[in-house]
Order: C-alpha cells, then sequence, then structure tokens
C-alpha cells in the first residue's frame, strides 16, 4: 500500500509569526543576518557563510555575470546559470572573479571611424555620456581616445562628423595603469580634477574606467561578499549530472567559490554519482551543493553522498508548472519545515550541520522571514531578482508599465533538459516552466535594502538578533483564510499605496 503523509502540504502565505518579547538590544542595527553556505562541524564554521541569506536561482534569465556581481557587493551569492556551453559559463565565473570594486569595465565604446549620430545612439542606448574610443569598438580594444557629452553639441555639430576629429585624442588623456588600486586611482582623478580615469595594460588596451563618482562606492557595501584571502567576489555556478565531468574542471579552473547540481528532483542515483565523482577528484575541496529535494529521505539521501548543502523546493517556483505537469511536489513550507527536521537530527547524531536552502516559492518579504524561522538557512529566489536593472534579461514597456522577461529553465525557451533529465534521451520531452513577464523594480541595492530593512524589523518583533535565534524561538501559527483577509487593508477605500 503507497505510504500516506498526515501532514497537509502547506506553504507560507498560510502562516503568521506571533511576536516575542522584544528586548532594548533588539534593534534592527543589532541584527545580524550571517548564515552558513557549507556543513561545518560541531564547533567550528562553515567555510562559507553568506552576510544576507539571499542567492540567486541558477537561471537563465536570474543569474549572469552582472547579477552575481551586484549580489555579491550587497552580502549575497549568485549561482552562475549551467545552461549555456561550459566554456561561457566558466567565463561570467571568471568576469565575477575579475571584478575590483570602482574599476568598471567600459559598456559604451565606439571607433575613431563611428561618428556623431552613432555617439548619440550610443547615449541612449546605454544611458551613458562617457566613451571609450577603441581601434575596434570593444571595451578591451587599444584606447585611441575618450568622448564624453563636452566634446560635441548634439543638437548643431553636423551628424556624420566623425569621432576622431572631436574626440579627446590619447595623447591629451591622462591615464592610470592596470594593477594600480583604487585608492591610487582616485589619487590621480583628485589631482587632475578628473571626472574619468581611463585604466591601461602594458600595450594600451582599455581595461577599466575608474569614476569620480564611484568614489565612495566601496562604503555603501559593507556586506560585501569577499574572499577572505584575494578579496576576490565570491561566486557560484550551477551543473548538471551529464556533463560535470568536463564542467567542474572549467568551473574550478575559473575559480568558482561553490558548485549547485541543479535539478527540479535531486533525490537520484545520478546526483550522489555526481557529488562522489567531486568529491573524490578533488579530494573533498570543492564545495558542492546538491537537490532539490522535499523530504528526510531526500535530505538524508544527497547528505550521505557528500552534499555541501542541500536545496529544499518542488513545484513552488512562479514560473513552474511540475506540479501541474508531473503531480510531484510539496508545499514550500512543509517541505522546509520537515527537511529542516532531518538536518536537525543529522547534527545530533554526527555533530556536522548541513545548511538547507528554501528555493522558490517566496512572494512577500515576510515570507522570507517565515522560511528561515521554521529552518532554512538561506532562501533562493528567481523572480525577486528577475525584476531588478542588474538581471540579464530586457526591459519592455507593456501596457503603461515597465516589466522585465522572466522564464523558467524547465520552458521551451530555456530548453535545460539536463534540469528535468530522467535518464534517456537528451531532449526536453515536456514544458515543466513558462515564459513571463515580471514587474521592473529597479536597482537591486534598492529593493534589497528595503527587504531587508523589513526582514531586521519581523526579526526584532520575535525577540531574535540573530537566524539561529528565530529558529530556536520563533512561535508561528497558521491562519484561516478570513483572517488572511483581515491582514490586509479591508472595509476602507483606498486612496494611493505605496510599499
Ligand atoms: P521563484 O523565486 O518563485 O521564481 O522560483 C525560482 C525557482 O524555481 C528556481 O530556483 C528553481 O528551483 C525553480 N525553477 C526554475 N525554472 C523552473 C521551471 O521552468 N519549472 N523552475
Amino acid at each position: 500500500m503507497a505510504i500516506y503523509l498526515d501532514d497537509v502540504s502547506r506553504t507560507f502565505g498560510e502562516y503568521l509569526l506571533i511576536p516575542g518579547l522584544t528586548t532594548k538590544q533588539c534593534i534592527p542595527n543589532n541584527v545580524s543576518l550571517k548564515t552558513p553556505l557549507v556543513k561545518y562541524k560541531k564547533g567550528e564554521k562553515s567555510a562559507i557563510e553568506l552576510n544576507i541569506p539571499f542567492v540567486s536561482a541558477i537561471m537563465q534569465s536570474v543569474s549572469d555575470s552582472g547579477l552575481a556581481i551586484a549580489l555579491a557587493r550587497n552580502g549575497g551569492l549568485s549561482f552562475i546559470f549551467g545552461s549555456q556551453p561550459i566554456e561561457s559559463q566558466a567565463e561570467m565565473v571568471r568576469k565575477v572573479k575579475k571584478f575590483k570594486a570602482g574599476f568598471v569595465t567600459s559598456d559604451s565604446n565606439i571607433t575613431p571611424e563611428a561618428t556623431l549620430a552613432d555617439v548619440l545612439a550610443l547615449v541612449k542606448r546605454t544611458g551613458h555620456t562617457t566613451m571609450g574610443v577603441t581601434h575596434d569598438g570593444t571595451p578591451n580594444g587599444k584606447l585611441l581616445g575618450m568622448v564624453t557629452s563636452r566634446d560635441y553639441r548634439g543638437e548643431k555639430d553636423p551628424k556624420d562628423r566623425k569621432v576622431k576629429e572631436f574626440m579627446t585624442p590619447f595623447s591629451k588623456l591622462t591615464v592610470g595603469e592596470i594593477g594600480m588600486t583604487l585608492s591610487e586611482a582616485n589619487q590621480i582623478i583628485w589631482d587632475h580634477k578628473l571626472n574619468t580615469l581611463p585604466i591601461i595594460d602594458k600595450d594600451q588596451n582599455l581595461a577599466y574606467f575608474v569614476f569620480r563618482k564611484d568614489y565612495d562606492s566601496h562604503k555603501d557595501n559593507p556586506n560585501e561578499l569577499l574572499n577572505t584571502t584575494d578579496k576576490k567576489l565570491l561566486v557560484g555556478a550551477g551543473i548538471n549530472s551529464r556533463d560535470y565531468k568536463e564542467r567542474v574542471p572549467a568551473l574550478v579552473e575559473a575559480g568558482v567559490d561553490v558548485l549547485c547540481i541543479d535539478s527540479s528532483d535531486g533525490f537520484s542515483e545520478w546526483q550522489k554519482e555526481t557529488l562522489q565523482w567531486i568529491k573524490q577528484e578533488y579530494n573533498g575541496k570543492v564545495l558542492v551543493g546538491a537537490g532539490n529535494v522535499v523530504d528526510q529521505d531526500g535530505f538524508r539521501y544527497l547528505v550521505e553522498a557528500g552534499a555541501d548543502f542541500v536545496k529544499v523546493g518542488i513545484g513552488g517556483g512562479s514560473i513552474c508548472i511540475t506540479r501541474e505537469q508531473k503531480g510531484i511536489g510539496r508545499g514550500q513550507a512543509t517541505a522546509v519545515i520537515d527537511v529542516a527536521k532531518a538536518r536537525d537530527k543529522y547534527f545530533e547524531e554526527t555533530g556536522i550541520y548541513v545548511p538547507i536552502c528554501s528555493d522558490g516559492g517566496l512572494v512577500h518579504d515576510y515570507h522570507m522571514v517565515l522560511a528561515l524561522a521554521m529552518g532554512a538557512d538561506f532562501l533562493m529566489m528567481g523572480r525577486y531578482f528577475a525584476r531588478f536593472d542588474e538581471s540579464p534579461t530586457k526591459k519592455l514597456m507593456v501596457g503603461n508599465s515597465y516589466v522585465k522577461e522572466y522564464w523558467g529553465e524547465g520552458s521551451n525557451r530555456a530548453h535545460n533538459w539536463q534540469r528535468y533529465d530522467m535518464g534517456g534521451s537528451e531532449s526536453l520531452k515536456f514544458e515543466e516552466g513558462v515564459d513571463s513577464y515580471v514587474p521592473y523594480a529597479g536597482k537591486l541595492k534598492d529593493n534589497l535594502d528595503v527587504t531587508i530593512g523589513k526582514i531586521r524589523s519581523t526579526m526584532c518583533s520575535c525577540g531574535a538578533t540573530t537566524i539561529t535565534e528565530l529558529q530556536q524561538n520563533a512561535k508561528i501559527t497558521l491562519v484561516s483564510s478570513t483572517s488572511i483577509v483581515e491582514g490586509g487593508a479591508h472595509d476602507v477605500i483606498l486612496k494611493e499605496r505605496n510599499r
């Protein structure tokens, strides 16, 4: 006979937190959101601790190098999507590793033979008025000059005027050399009253720009997630259980800090084999998470196979239709609660703490606190990050609103058949995800500041200044559908509403 579970499969919207005693010490500024990413022994520390409990989803429409840099600068970590050729994924990892605060790869570049019309079109496209003039118009071509808005009169000058006629030529530029520190670059900017300092290599190729306006940017990012020795940003990458023997070496070579096997259903012998190969090949030195699972058996299986963390969630993602298509999955809250029990039991038995990640289905900011209170050590989100400037997808106007594209890895568009692979042929047999839009929300940092502010504030209401305290002391209640209505504005005529 089949096994019937007694509990109902529930999701975050069905729960609320009941406040605990808020002491005078329990203020948002005293809340630490540090959390372990990978397993550690009792009494020791995790090899990677996130400064905020967020990682971005392993998806084409979410996690490229741009988002990875922005998120790591704010204390979280991205897993660069694996549904792309090995070399391009490794290149994205390298890009994050090469990032140096204040040193910006120029996104506006032009050739000397281009015209003023081309310059104006480029300004319109990028929104940036400072551009590098390189021999081939690429960001790392030979630097021949620079153009800023002070070099031409957009209205008056003939549109067919060549860039080489009005650019500031290389001979008149003040430049810095690759290898100099940010404070050395800033000193040159200061001494020469510059707005922008191009940094070149020994062959005069453009490497970066340093902008005066970014002078204080590192002070705005006190949470930056850095490797303690080389001070480089941390980055993760998704892998699959098919081509790992080629993909993993390329990612490790590129400098990746942590991997995650990406599958909609990770309770499989393929994941076990992948984990064992990686652990053996690298003597346990390469960190790798696995998943996704939704119960204690799945957790235990992956942990015993060597997983450094386990990802929880099947079918809860905003773009995911796995439950409709295959009839597998579990309410995300119930899955997290159950797997957290397995993690705690394993810790008691072995003294090894294996963090769990709640993946998908977080809609409101308060859901994040609930997921943490229910036992998640960190949270993976796709929809949340897809809305920001830094995600890799197009921003479009639909109706009267700006939106960004967001598509699932199981959609025909992403065609990530490896994520849904059940053995057999190498193709996506049916879609498990949709192609969609999400409302455009602006810059990652601005949104993250609001979300983090809310999480800190809720934690204070619960009397917790750390995630561990929240997990140990939270009081959680189920809500009825009528009390959900009571929780929103009701029985009034709304004027305007900000968030
Ligand atoms: P959400 O944050 O609710 O948008 O969910 C993101 C998660 O959804 C991903 O981390 C992944 O686990 C899952 N996903 C990604 N693609 C698909 C799909 O096409 N079904 N699902």
